[in-house]
């Protein structure tokens, strides 16, 4: 039978329900505050080796990412579950200029920014109350954040018809790239003004840590295929330069 690693989602989503009932039943007198995630080593760039950021049933909610980009070239993927659409927000809080991008368990890309608040060059955020995100249902969901100007694509053999989101520097772009139409299988690795070194810390609203063993089914093409984007990142970086960044 055909793996289909949306409805093994929703299976797992019946277990958290049932996880949380128990926790809910249980009679703890919790001071729990939100939980938090640390990178443990470097996490992968593409869904099949992205880290989980375990789900506590006992203390759900995720309020903060840590992380680091080892080196310039450092992508950062990270399985979330987002609980509540309306108000989820991911918001890199530290210096440096930061790209964040969603995808859903699938790996289709959702929304991406690059400069939050107008200011160019400047770190990332999803905010709260995008229709990009209102529009979307309590599930699994992949949070990437890179350097700029590193950039997902579903077709890195074509370098200028492979990323999947728009191009807005400014803007929560939407998968309206080229290659908007398919899951990612890897990036466009082209070090730029964003480029690692550097510690992150991003934060989330409406999201809670997530365990899910059959979510990281996206074949892992990604991890070729970024290399290839390493051995043309000349070519790349000679076709990226369309945000209006000044
Ligand atoms: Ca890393
Ligand atoms: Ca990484
Ligand atoms: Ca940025």
């Amino acid at each position: 039978m055909k793996y289909i690693p949306l409805l093994d989602s929703l299976l797992f989503a019946g277990s958290r329900a049932l996880a949380l009932s128990v926790a809910a039943a249980a009679t703890v007198m919790s001071t729990a505050n939100a939980a938090t995630y640390t990178e443990i080593g470097d996490t992968g760039d593409v869904p099949f080796s992205a880290q989980e950021t375990p789900f506590d049933p006992l203390d759900p909610v995720l309020s903060e990412i840590y992380g680091s980009f080892e080196t310039n070239l450092d992508i950062d993927m990270y399985l979330i579950y987002i609980s509540d659409p309306s108000t989820f927000s991911a918001t890199v809080t530290t210096s440096g200029d930061t790209q964040l991008f969603l995808f859903n368990v699938l790996g289709f890309g959702i929304a991406s920014n690059d400069d939050q608040g107008l200011v160019s060059f400047g770190a990332a955020a999803l905010p709260a109350g995008n229709p990009l995100l209102t529009a979307l249902v309590p599930d699994y969901y992949y949070l990437a954040v890179g350097g700029f100007n590193h950039e997902p694509v579903s077709d890195p053999g074509n370098p200028t018809a492979e990323f999947i989101f728009g191009q807005s520097a400014t803007a929560v772009n939407g998968p309206t790239g080229a290659g908007g139409g398919s899951p990612i299988i890897g990036w466009s690795v082209a070090p730029g003004n964003g480029a690692g070194p550097y510690n992150y810390t991003i934060a989330l609203t409406g999201a809670e840590g997530a365990t899910c063993p059959t979510c990281n089914q996206v074949p892992d093409s990604g991890t070729t295929l970024s290399l290839l984007g390493l051995s043309l990142g000349g070519l790349f970086l000679g076709t990226r330069k369309l945000k209006a960044k000044v």
